[in-house]
């Protein structure tokens, strides 16, 4: 399906054009022309020996072994769990970075980083049951920062954050043996299950791909979240601006991308220098303009207002269109055609991360302890560069404007207010039928599909039936450029009842949460749902859903697990991985809502994965007994393209 497209959306495909003018290859192209292996898409290729691969081709049904005599089902479900503990560990080590520096930074090691947010810092004390009488905030932080970094090599935890979970949820875990026992030990046990010869049981497999999810939601991911908010503040409502649009043909543009804001911050404080900006004055520019991509730019969006240049899909883009002096990346989703396509420009492509080296690209490694020097420096290398430019273009269509920064804090706050904080409102309005569920959409951008609408239509749809839906991500960026991340959006698209709710408080009906690893927020802002009452006693009673309709990483895999494995349906949008194993793709889709409450559904298709949450939603609403026949709106073409200017 596809829908007439908005001038915002458009942009890129702008940008494209002139990729083309100029041969330069992208993702874009390379998705065209890729034929996936029929074998891996189904699950069923094994390399986890080198006798092979194993190729387990075959008519369904057909008994096929590879030479260790491994079955489908092994295979697939193998696969599956080595995704999920791929996807966790890159969450964890993030986690276990942050940690490290929050805990210098508590000694006083680190100069360039604060304590910045000492309300986060007690709430988190009082988690981890630290006394805090008569201490000041780095003595609080220290012992809270060793507390957390010891997390990692617990051998028999569970790590603290698990305690955050509804009451019966943790019990649960507790009976099916899932409780995690520390954040690295549980990925170091799937990948050895994994290994030739070892675990070949897929339930088995599955509950403890569950186990190291939960480390990663519950733990890993939670612990990069709050420490974060911590060192440079939890993320409130603030104005900003996406697409390639927001680079500026008059200022210097920096780019920062991937998914640490460690440097990031460092740079964003640079650029705001009077000598920097003097400096980019002295070469002709009006200024400097840092601009993001990925998960980095969601952190600097959330915490400055920093415009999104785009999505995972748009990072080749940026460079193409010429105006790019620097882009300066940490780790995850960083294309390895960047360095290249940058020397076909003038852009310089510097890695900061001591983790990501990629061949081409000039390496200044971050040293939490000189971190504003090496922000500084990148950003004058990022001015002396702007004379430097060639074959500029950048679209004249104004960027989309936004609303983003909704911590569990804040919409805490701003439904209940700064005294009486709570979840109450929404929870009435849930009740009553004014919102008939929450959705959290999520995850990446696909090359390829861009302006196809698969993210926009699904949201449009939940939004008009009265479902309020939560971001984190690329995900976030299509729906920004369709101008839904403002409040006038839930006059515009939100059924009757969101919209009320919306206005009333002031807010978009699509709150942008964050990063990937805010999905954690998403698990909070789920259990503060359960602890304000009225809605069941566990995250499975709630009439909630989670969804990447883009997905195409191995983190969206580990998050969609920690989602399963907290009892919640996670729809995603492509056909199942596991679909070469009937009996392994029944276990994901079917049978393991009868273990945690949760499962997974595959599905392509935005009207269908529609249907399939909106299916969901009514059921849970009908067993909690607050079912109310709500007149459902049903989507067609035409709907479709008056939505959309
Ligand atoms: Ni998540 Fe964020 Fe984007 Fe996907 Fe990549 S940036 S960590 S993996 S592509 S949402």
């Amino acid at each position: 399906m596809s829908e007439k497209m908005s001038a915002k959306t458009k942009i890129a495909l702008q940008v494209l054009e002139k990729a083309k003018e100029e041969h330069i290859q992208t993702a874009h192209g390379r998705s065209q022309a890729m034929k996936p292996c029929p074998i891996g898409e189904q699950g069923l290729c094994c390399k986890h020996c080198y006798m092979g691969p194993c190729r387990l081709a075959g008519k369904p049904g057909e008994e096929k072994r590879g030479v260790c005599g491994a079955t489908k089902d092994t295979v697939s479900a193998r696969n599956f769990a080595r995704a999920v503990a791929a996807g966790c560990a890159a969450h964890m080590d993030h986690a276990r970075e942050t940690a490290e520096v929050f805990l210098a930074t508590a000694k006083g090691e680190l100069p360039d980083y604060q304590i910045k947010d000492e309300v986060k810092l007690q709430m988190l004390a009082d988690i981890y049951g630290i006394e805090t009488a008569g201490k000041d905030k780095n003595q609080i932080a220290r012992e809270l920062g060793e507390r957390v970094l010891a997390e990692f090599g617990l051998q028999d935890g569970p790590p603290r954050m698990v305690n955050r979970a509804p009451q019966k949820r943790q019990k649960l875990w507790q009976e099916l043996g899932m409780t995690p026992r520390g954040i690295d030990r549980e990925v170091v046990e799937l990948m050895h299950r994994t290994t030739i010869g070892t675990d070949q049981d897929p339930e088995h497999l599955m509950h403890q791909s569950s186990r190291t999810a939960i480390a990663n939601g519950w733990g890993g991911s939670m612990i990069a979240t709050e420490l974060q908010d911590v060192l440079f503040g939890t993320p409130k409502p603030r104005q900003g601006q996406a697409n390639l649009a927001v680079l500026d043909k008059n200022k210097v543009n920096l780019v920062v991308h991937g998914h640490d804001p460690l440097l990031a911050e460092m740079v964003v404080k640079a650029a705001r220098e009077p000598e920097l900006i003097a400096r980019a004055k002295s070469k002709g520019a009006e200024g400097i303009n840092i601009a993001g991509i990925c998960c980095t730019a969601n952190e600097v969006l959330l915490r400055h207002g920093v415009p999104m240049v785009g999505s995972f899909s748009q990072q080749e883009l940026a460079i193409i269109t010429g105006a790019v002096e620097v882009m300066a990346v940490d780790v995850q989703c960083l294309m390895p055609s960047l360095p290249t396509i940058s020397e076909c420009y003038h852009t310089k492509f510097i890695t900061t991360s001591s983790k990501v080296k990629i061949p081409g690209g000039i390496h200044m490694e971050l040293h939490p302890e000189k971190a504003m020097e090496t922000g500084r420096e990148i950003v004058k290398i990022a001015i002396d560069n702007f004379p430097n430019r060639k074959r500029v273009y950048i679209p004249d269509e104004a960027p989309a404007d936004l609303i983003a920064g909704f911590s569990h804090e804040t919409i805490n706050y701003m439904l209940g207010g700064t005294f009486r904080s709570s979840y109450r409102p929404l929870n009435d309005n849930i009740i009553n039928g004014r919102i008939l569920g929450v959705v959290g959409v999520v995850g990446c951008s696909l090359p390829g599909k861009e302006g196809q609408g698969v993210t926009t239509s699904l949201v449009k749809q939940l939004i008009a039936n009265n479902i309020l839906v939560l971001q984190t991500g690329c995900a976030a960026y299509p729906c920004a450029n369709e101008d839904m991340l403002i409040p006038e959006a839930a006059i515009r698209y939100a059924g009757d009842g969101l919209a009320e709710v919306c206005e009333t408080v002031g807010i978009p009906p699509v709150l942008h949460m964050g990063s990937c690893v805010d999905n954690s927020r998403i698990l909070i802002a789920c259990a503060a749902l359960v602890a304000e009452g009225g809605l069941g006693d566990d995250l499975s009673d709630l009439p909630v859903a989670g969804c990447a309709p883009e997905w195409m990483s191995e983190k969206a895999i580990a998050i969609g697990q920690y989602f399963v494995a907290s009892g919640a349906l996670v729809v995603f949008g492509s056909k199942s991985p596991v679909i070469g194993s009937p009996c392994v793709n029944k276990l994901l889709t079917e049978d393991y809502e009868q273990i945690t409450g949760g499962k997974w559904a595959f599905e392509p298709d935005p009207d269908r994965m529609f249907q399939v949450i909106y299916d969901h939603l009514i059921a849970k609403r009908k067993a909690l007994g607050i079912e109310k026949e709500q007149e459902r709106v049903l989507y067609d073409m035409a709907m479709r393209r008056e939505l959309v200017v």
